[in-house]
């Protein structure tokens, strides 16, 4: 296939990117490297030393004989340029990873806010609206986040998307409904890709366009079968306040003698993928594409869930880190239940990584072998969720 990658130079773009050009299909990087630039804004670098895109498919090349063709564009601000580019390369699937992802980052400033939705909304209606005017008929992939649900604990499990209720009508009969499950973004990040979820059940109805939407959890780990081939392949890794997650922040943490950063109690539960099925789930959900007509199809791309607070205990017991309640920068629920359904991904043969002690040890090893790159002033999340809630001081021991 012919496969364009929007925000192919990003933590899950960039593995992406590789895996489907391994497999053998033609992939085209589109990206504004708006991720790099956030680093320059932040004055914070990835753990890991990357090269620039162009220096990234030149090495791939070398290693594979395969050719990855990099275009630069803003998805959210270049809509005409965007849609040339598809009517002349009308690409068979289009993954869309290209909108601000980090939930710390979106509730910074107002200016974070404001630019979170703009880029984020824009990038995907701007896409949405080409694809229809171009004529073509590619399989849309697009990244989504597990934080679309929101995590009030029911008890019950999460369904792939749907929900079926019902409700009574005028005369009292009862009548079954399937809805969109209801979001309940916990930041300004999660809300853009509830609205995401909107602007994709609008396409699919109204111009039959074929979309599938990946509910994702929380990445961890670093290197996939790919990037680990070249060291020039490396994938960004991030420690910080605002990018860097909860796992790998701890092992990144653990491995130059931080105490893990547990927010309040850690009784935050939520879903953790492995970046290796993260690609994989990619590949199985383009071999799954829907038909024109059908519905947006949602998958939960899942494979685990873990109370914060057990995942410092467990890094704790693995490497002897200290662990350090603070007080908890964001607006969110102490505790919570989270069950999640993933059959989807099972059925079409995903087989997942779990949480083992030698996966850990590898990034916690990859975090000691750049550790001399960690500014730990630049580990505390100080992005407050509102202005009542005091930023996390720098609590550097
Ligand atoms: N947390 C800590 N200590 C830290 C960092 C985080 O206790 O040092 C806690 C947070 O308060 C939160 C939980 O860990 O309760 C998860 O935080 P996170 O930064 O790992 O994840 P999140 O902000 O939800 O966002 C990340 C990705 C995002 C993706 C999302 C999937 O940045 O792109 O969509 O995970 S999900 O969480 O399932 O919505």
């Amino acid at each position: 296939m012919k496969i364009a990658v929007l925000g192919g130079d990003g933590f899950v773009g960039w593995p992406t990117v590789l895996h489907l050009s391994d497999l053998g299909h033609e992939v085209h990087i589109i990206d504004n490297l708006s991720r790099r630039w956030i680093d320059t804004e932040l004055g914070v670098q990835s753990l890991t030393p990357m090269d620039s895109i162009q220096e990234r498919c030149r090495i791939w090349k070398e290693v594979t004989g395969k050719t990855l063709r990099f275009h630069l564009l803003d998805l959210a601000k270049e809509y005409e340029r965007l849609k040339s580019w598809l009517v002349e390369n009308k690409p068979d699937a289009i993954i869309h990873f290209a909108e601000q992802r980090a939930a710390p980052y979106s509730m910074k400033t107002d200016r974070h806010k404001v630019y979170t939705v703009n880029n984020n909304v824009s990038a995907t209606h701007n896409l949405l609206a080409a694809v229809v005017e171009s004529g073509i008929d590619p399989h849309i992939v697009h990244l989504g986040t597990m934080g679309v649900y929101g995590y009030s604990s029911v008890g019950a499990a999460i369904p792939e998307g749907y929900l079926d209720v019902e409700i009574e009508n005028l005369e009292g009969e009862k009548k079954e409904l399937e809805i969109l499950y209801p979001t309940k973004p916990g930041s300004v990040y999660h809300m853009t890709k509830s609205l995401d979820q909107i602007l994709f059940q609008f396409y699919a109805q109204n111009d039959g366009l074929r979309i599938t939407d990946l509910h994702q959890g929380i990445v961890w780990g670093t290197h996939t079968e790919q990037t680990r081939r070249d060291e020039q392949l490396i994938n960004r890794f991030d420690y910080d306040g605002d990018y860097g997650t909860v796992l790998n922040r701890f092992l990144i943490q653990a491995a130059i003698g931080y105490p893990l950063t547990v927010h309040g109690t850690g009784g935050q539960t939520r879903a953790f993928i492995h970046i290796q099925d993260s690609v994989r789930c990619i590949e199985l959900a383009l071999s799954d594409a829907p038909e024109r007509g059908d519905r947006v199809k949602i998958f939960n791309q899942m494979t685990e869930t873990h109370r914060v607070r057990d995942l410092a205990a467990l890094i704790s017991k693995l490497t002897g880190a200290e662990v350090m309640n603070l007080p908890n920068p964001r607006k969110e629920a102490a505790e919570n239940d989270l069950i999640v359904k993933n059959e989807q991904f099972l059925a079409l043969g995903l087989n997942p990584t779990t949480l083992e002690n030698g996966l850990l040890a590898e990034v916690v090893e990859v975090a000691k072998k750049y550790a001399h790159r960690i500014d730990r002033s630049r580990v505390p999340a100080v992005s407050a969720w509102t202005k009542d809630i005091a930023p996390t001081v720098n609590h550097d021991p």
